[in-house]
């Protein structure tokens, strides 16, 4: 009669060996603040933690990160019009392309919020959907901003920087804008197996600016796709901030280690 029950030992130790070691070198980095300045060390804390430079637009690189605060889209970009969910892999490529969520009218519409001086006179930080968006968000950088259309929760997918080959990171840090509740700012991570390695929520700051980042010291550890939520409601709405539960929150800067392939990364022995 001992014998199953070795086995069942000898079965589990096997499991517990083998199953995956979720969030086991996940690190989660949190910051909020009521200034742009105030938020300024927690930024760089996180680019201390990816590591390397920034390598701006194009090429690839072994090592470093890369950064979108949306600032240098052009008019014709931003609102009232649409922001190409291939923007930042297409006309500025970073290595990153964009989807969403929801079906519908809006299925992978992203928008990014007027300037200061654009031809439309379009209001500023979504301040054509409410006049109350331009008080609740503030930049980091400014002056833009960034939402999806028609949802709250957008995904990015990573691939070599112009390229169509798909790519990984290790690690992503995004900023946010009037973070009225913690369960309405989350990051995921999936590995290129589609597994969820780490999820997280934010920290609120109304009327303030949040940041939420994770990264993996394990090199073994690999982000190739993530899922963002922003707030509880849909942007576009117009819905007012602070009633009846409603939460819209914009999205600021975007940091993320520098996207590397399969090949690139076991030519490097994963260094
Ligand atoms: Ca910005
Ligand atoms: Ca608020
Ligand atoms: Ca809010």
């Amino acid at each position: 009669m001992k014998l199953p029950v070795a086995i069942g030992l000898v079965t589990l130790l096997t499991l517990l060996m083998t199953a995956p070691a979720a969030d086991a070198a996940s690190v989660v980095r949190r910051g909020t603040a009521a200034t742009p300045a105030a938020l300024q060390a927690a930024i760089d804390s996180f680019r201390v933690d990816l590591g390397g430079v920034n390598n701006g637009v194009g090429g690839t690189f072994r090592s470093g990160r890369r950064e979108i605060n949306w600032d240098g889209v052009p008019d014709s970009f931003a609102l009232p019009n649409n922001l190409p969910f291939n923007f930042f892999n297409s006309n500025s490529p970073r290595g990153v392309v964009f989807s969403t969520l929801e079906a519908g009218s809006a299925l992978n519409q992203f928008m990014v919020s007027a300037d200061g001086d654009n031809p439309t006179t379009t209001p500023v930080r979504f301040g054509n959907f409410n006049a109350s968006y331009a008080t609740a968000f503030q930049t980091f950088s400014a002056e833009r901003l960034f939402h999806l259309r028609g949802g709250d929760t957008m995904i990015l997918t990573f691939f070599l920087p112009g390229t169509n080959i798909p790519a990984s990171v290790s690690g992503i840090g995004v900023v946010y804008a009037d973070v009225d509740a913690s369960a309405n700012v989350r990051l995921i991570c999936f590995d290129p197996d589609g597994q969820r390695l780490v999820g997280a929520t934010g920290d609120v700051q109304n009327n303030g600016l949040s940041f939420l980042g994770v990264f993996f010291t394990s090199p073994e550890e690999r982000c190739s796709r993530v899922e963002i939520r922003a707030g509880n409601v849909d942007l576009v709405g117009g819905a007012a901030d602070g009633t009846g539960g409603v939460d819209v929150i914009a999205l600021d800067d975007f940091i993320y280690g520098e996207p590397r392939s399969v090949d690139a990364l076991l030519r490097d022995g994963f260094e």
